[in-house]
């Protein structure tokens, strides 16, 4: 009588990181190989929330890589690619994050691919199609820019800080987000609104960026950037002591994050979407 096989050991961070890294650099070829000419773009929730076939592609690219690879884990997928598992790993897949760059040509877009085991992120790669840059991270291992580990960041006070945010695809949100953003504006140093959550978290990992936060995003946006920041010594939470969620998603370097916190709390940045 045949035994069945052992089943196999969970994986272990290390293993989801690497290939976290692999599928992110994989998908990204997929992009950069499409390119936009004769692009087939259509609107998603409101009308300049864009997605085009090379996002339903690259993301079944993935889907398929991970039926091969992890056939057991589940799968979130931003276009729709998703599916339950057995094994407690979920991916969770932003094919191309910064869809609306990717489409004008401005080269600020990447993929972004998380694995979370039991609903805990621990592992996440980010990868820019354009520039080639991989970020990444794994719980405990750091975060690291194409191997190099992160965590170098300049001190400057709230009133130099360079943050990142961004805008909701809804237009009346959008106007109460630029209310909340007014008087900040000269509390601060400056705004970036780069238009790829998961490259604003990266970006903040090394130290180009020294504070993010934005209302409305999704688990595909943030998981592996938030997973790089953290590792990278960032700050990542909510307001009022709250998780960070689709309310707020906020993050600093550790110096600044008190202020900065405090200041998203004065202006109620996290109730623009009540
Ligand atoms: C984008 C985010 C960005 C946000 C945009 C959009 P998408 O993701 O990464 O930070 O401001 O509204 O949600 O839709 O390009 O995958």
């Amino acid at each position: 009588m045949s035994t069945a096989d052992p089943p196999s050991p969970p994986p272990t961070p290390e293993d989801l990181e690497r290939l976290a890294a692999g599928l992110a650099q994989g998908a990204a070829a997929v992009v950069r190989d499409a390119g936009i000419e004769g692009l087939a773009v259509s609107a998603k929730s409101t009308a300049t929330d864009l997605v085009t076939q090379v996002d339903r592609d690259t993301e079944r690219w993935l889907v398929d890589e991970l039926a091969l690879r992890r056939p057991e884990d589940a799968i979130l997928g931003e276009e729709g690619g998703g599916r339950t598992g057995t094994s407690g790993v979920r991916w969770v897949l932003d094919p191309i994050d910064g869809t609306v760059n990717f489409v004008l040509g401005i080269p600020v877009y990447a993929v972004s691919v998380a694995a979370e085991i039991d609903g805990v992120v621990v592992a996440g790669a980010v990868c820019n199609p354009v520039s080639g840059e991989l970020f990444h991270a794994r719980l405990g291992g750091g975060g690291h820019l194409d191997g190099r580990r992160l965590g170098e960041r300049r001190e400057v006070p709230l009133s130099r800080a360079v943050v990142g945010t961004g805008f909701s695809y809804d237009a009346e949100v959008r106007s109460r987000q630029v209310a909340a953003l007014a008087p900040m504006l000269p509390r601060i140093g400056d705004v970036r609104r780069l238009g790829a959550a998961s490259l604003d978290l990266c970006f903040l990992a090394a130290g180009r960026l020294d504070a993010y936060f934005e209302t409305g995003l999704n688990p595909w946006d943030h998981a592996a950037g938030g997973l790089v920041a953290t590792e990278a010594g960032c700050l990542v939470s909510g307001l009022h002591g709250r998780p960070p969620s689709e309310r707020l998603y906020a993050a600093a370097g550790p110096a600044l994050a008190e202020s900065f916190f405090a200041l998203l709390e004065s202006e109620g940045a996290d109730s623009v979407r009540d």
